[in-house]
């Protein structure tokens, strides 16, 4: 069948096309250009599914929509569902990342945890709905490095990798990233659930 992807983030696309592939090749995932709803919630779930429910209803297609941002401990969690704007509306990735590297200026290892978050909500024409998260769990590093992925995956280190030889997520292939990703997490957890749609 065909999907909905309710994102105007063109990497997200990228991401679910590769994600969706691997997991469940029969799906086609499509995009979406409708219009943008107001993305007024206060929590990743309620944001994910504002996105997922407009899609359905402007498309009649089951819509599929993620709400993500990186949590920072030290920050209780900021910038979370900011994370698109934390430096301001225009969504400018690197003014993002040097914002949180600057607040982060005073705060060492091993206080510099955090995860990134994905939040997946699935919404059909007919009014069903379920939401997933996926957590990947890291640490900042002190300054940039690489220039793959998006957002905020130059500064993202994530857990797991050998000590020695540790890079940030914008040093990793796309493959290495969609393996691992909150992303890639969040639709492990969705797919018994779009097999009951
Ligand atoms: P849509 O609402 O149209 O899907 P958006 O990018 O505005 O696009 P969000 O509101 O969910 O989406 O914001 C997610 C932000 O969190 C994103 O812009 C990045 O700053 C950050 N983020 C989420 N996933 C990420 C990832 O895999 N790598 C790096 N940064 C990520």
């Amino acid at each position: 069948g065909r999907i909905v992807l309710a994102t105007h983030n063109p990497h997200k696309v990228d991401e679910f096309q590769a994600i969706v592939a691997a997991t469940r090749p029969d799906l086609e995932v499509i995009g979406y250009d409708g219009p943008e709803p107001i993305e007024d919630g206060v929590t990743f779930a309620q944001n994910a599914l504002i996105k997922a429910r407009a899609a359905a209803a402007h498309t009649g297609l089951v819509a599929l929509a993620d709400d993500s941002g990186i949590c920072v401990d030290v920050l209780g969690g900021a910038p979370g569902v900011f994370s698109a704007y934390w430096a301001g509306h225009a969504k400018d990735a690197g003014a993002n990342l040097a914002l949180l590297l600057d607040q982060l200026s005073d705060i060492a290892d091993p206080h510099r945890t955090a995860s990134f978050v994905s939040t997946i909500a699935v919404v059909t024409p007919g009014g069903t709905e379920h939401v997933v998260e996926g957590r990947w769990p890291g640490r900042l590093a002190a300054a940039a490095s690489g220039g793959g992925g998006f957002g905020y995956d130059p500064i993202f280190i994530p857990d797991g990798q050998h000590p020695d030889a540790e890079r940030t997520v914008g040093e990793w292939s796309p493959e290495e990233k969609n393996a691992a990703s909150h992303r890639s997490r969040a639709f492990t957890a969705l797919v018994p659930l779009l097999a009951t749609l």
